[in-house]
């Protein structure tokens, strides 16, 4: 007998898994609070989280084949070799595994770029929901035009993703020019979809721990409830970013890993 605990009660191999869990603990570019510990404490509030959800009446822990593949070797500073470390990963998880749905953790916004751009060239017509405080549309930042706030620009320009953000209330006058190529609402989304969670979507009262706080947020039942009934249509996707947390148990890591477990409850078989 092995008295071992792992992320989950029963890890399966990849092959066979529903979803798995892939840390990026990457935040070079965040101008606010130090992200980069955001998978570890993700990771522990997912422990501490009970698997049933009363909402469903499931326990998504137990009835799915769940599997940690751990993080991504980030390497600090240098964004191109981060980038070709995110794709390389992608690219082996889902060439063992093409029906799983890989879950992200973050690590700063920019992590979701590598993620959708390559889910675009498997996925035609693929809808990235980005549930954020912010629209990271500028098209540059200091002179760099990969960074937290730049991202979804790259996203917004890419003839293969339709990008539709919900939670907007801060952005600069730079960014207006694109806001009219994105969409507000996740009625009537067809097709493919990646879910992208920046956890300062909520307000600080509920997530203060986060890379770039914003007033005025959305409630965590109103997140809860969105991360549902995207996770009811054809996810093949999602991440959660900008955990800022320094130690263990705080709110925002604990509302983090109820919108994992909400989305897993929330996923067709
Ligand atoms: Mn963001």
């Amino acid at each position: 007998m092995l008295y071992l605990r792992k992320t989950f009660c029963y890890e399966y191999a990849l092959e066979d898994a529903r979803a798995c869990l892939v840390g990026i603990p990457w935040d070079s570019t965040e101008t606010g609070m130090p992200v980069r510990f955001g998978p570890v404490f993700i990771r522990e509030a997912i422990k501490a989280l009970p698997g049933f959800d009363p909402g469903t009446g499931t326990n998504p822990f137990e009835k799915l084949k769940l599997t940690d593949m751990g993080d991504v070797e980030t390497v600090p500073g240098s964004w191109k070799l981060t980038r070709e470390a995110i794709e390389d990963t992608i690219n082996s998880v889902l060439g063992t595994n093409p029906s799983v749905l890989p879950v992200f953790l973050g690590g700063e916004h920019l992590i979701t770029l590598p993620v959708v751009e390559y889910l675009a060239k498997l996925h035609r017509g693929i809808t990235v929901v980005q549930l954020d405080a912010h629209r990271d549309l500028m098209p540059e930042w200091m002179g760099n035009p990969y960074s937290h706030i730049t991202w979804a620009a790259h996203a917004a320009g890419n003839k293969n993703i339709r990008l539709v953000q919900l939670g907007a209330r801060s952005w600069n006058k730079e960014e207006e020019p694109l806001i009219s190529k994105v969409g507000n609402s996740i009625e009537g989304i067809q097709g493919p979809v990646y879910l992208t969670v920046d956890l300062d979507v909520l307000d600080p009262s509920h997530a203060p721990e986060v890379g770039t706080p914003e007033p005025g947020g959305m409630e965590p039942g109103e997140l809860l409830g969105i991360v549902k009934i995207v996770s009811g249509m054809n996810l093949v996707g999602m991440d959660i970013v900008e955990c800022a947390s320094q130690r263990v148990g705080t709110q925002t890591a604990l509302l983090a890993a109820r919108v994992f477990r909400e989305a897993l409850a929330g996923l067709k078989e």
